[in-house]
């Protein structure tokens, strides 16, 4: 099957409430998403791919921007014309780019759609996960005060998310956590930092530690590995690493240094599903647990994040929330919603198993670009 086309959308789509991370405030969500045609005539078959990286360079540096150069100038000219590779062997053909996960990881789930709706088989299968709903949690960025933070937090558990992660930053951590950890005793609870601290100011966080927290999620540099391995035995509470892992290499390279004792996977940053596969079997060969992140995606890659988080080694809560926590409106006709056990359905049609809504998708662009095999 020759990949014939592309079609390449950015997004912009208004979020419900504004989001608020140590990073920075967003009030729309911006993303590339690529339709991809591949096969002969009566055979061609669509796919699309999501690619989670933001409008700025807050979480990780790849942007909008970088991804829609690297995609068009490099990677995509190397795939269009050409037969197309199984999903599982691109990562291995895109290696003459260095870095750009977010890119190659789009173009992959397009490759996963195409493959999974050419053989009739789900996202899911193909991945080998055995669910058909799996646990979700809703991340809450930071708000006005900790009483208005108590008060989103008792919203979303009123809705029936049966664990809540909350957004901190330097001077906006200890008090914000005491006050939902002292209104909700029970509730599973953890916090994202977003690569806000250092060592040296990370010490406040000790406050945290008998706060029965599930996880401490990114609180150094990214590029701090060696510093989390410092601040890891200093917490009984497990520090979990997002912005610090782009490949099963860097969790192998986390857990040899005791940097870590859970890793949040996504298959954006990492490069995509296959990547993220590999890091969930390292991790789940040494017992150590991983849950699904989230990018705020489209219905389109929270399908792919629903089929990730089936495999057996997701033992913690995903950051899958409903449709309805994030947008409006989707791109998807397909709107996912909360079961009242906290839990999301899996797609169980071929590939991705979404269908896009284009009149939605077309009211959502900012910029469309086509590209075609010289
Ligand atoms: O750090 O996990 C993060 C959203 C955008 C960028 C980074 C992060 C997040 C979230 C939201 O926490 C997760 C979601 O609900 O999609
Ligand atoms: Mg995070």
């Amino acid at each position: 099957m020759k990949m014939n086309r592309v079609n390449l959308y950015h997004v912009r789509m208004a979020l419900r409430s504004p989001f608020e991370t140590s990073f920075g405030r967003i009030d729309s969500r911006d993303c590339i998403l690529l339709e991809v045609f591949a096969g002969e005539g009566d055979n061609e078959v669509v796919g699309y791919g999501e690619c989670v990286a933001d409008r700025d360079p807050g979480y990780s540096y790849e942007t909008c921007g970088t991804a829609w150069h690297i995609l068009t100038e490099f990677i995509l000219p190397s795939l269009l014309g050409n037969e197309i590779p199984e999903a599982k062997a691109l990562s291995a053909q895109l290696d003459f780019v260095r870095g750009h996960q977010m890119a190659k990881a789009g173009v992959e789930m397009a490759l996963w759609d195409i493959q999974g709706k050419s053989k009739g088989l789900s996202l899911r299968d193909m991945l080998g996960g055995r669910r058909s709903r799996v646990e979700v949690g809703v991340s809450v960025g930071l708000q006005e005060s900790p009483t208005s933070l108590v008060k989103v937090v008792e919203r979303y558990l009123s809705q029936g998310y049966g664990r809540i992660k909350i957004k901190i930053k330097p001077g906006r951590d200890v008090e914000d956590t005491l006050a939902v950890r002292q209104a909700f005793p029970e509730i599973l609870l953890q916090v994202d930092a977003n690569s806000a601290y250092t060592l040296k100011t990370a010490e406040v966080l000790k406050a945290l530690d008998n706060q029965d927290l599930l996880l401490i999620e990114q609180p150094l540099y990214e590029d701090d590995i060696w510093d989390h391995s410092k601040l890891q035995p200093q917490f009984k509470t497990a520090i979990c690493l997002d912005e610090s892992i782009l490949s099963a290499r860097h969790a192998r390279q986390a857990l040899e240094m005791g940097a870590c004792k859970v890793i949040n996977i996504k298959a954006g940053r990492v490069g995509g599903l296959s990547e993220a596969l590999a890091i969930h079997d390292l991790c789940h060969a040494r017992c150590v647990p991983v849950w699904c992140g989230g990018m705020l995606e489209t219905g389109v890659g929270r399908a792919s994040n629903l089929a990730l988080a089936t495999l057996n080694g997701f033992t913690l809560p995903g950051d899958i929330s409903a449709t309805e926590r994030y947008y409006f409106e989707d791109i998807t006709h397909e709107r996912f919603v909360l079961n009242p056990d906290s839990t999301i359905d899996v797609p169980t049609s071929a590939g991705l198993g979404v269908n896009i809504d284009f009149a939605a998708l077309e009211r959502a662009t900012v910029n469309k670009t086509v590209l075609k095999s010289s």
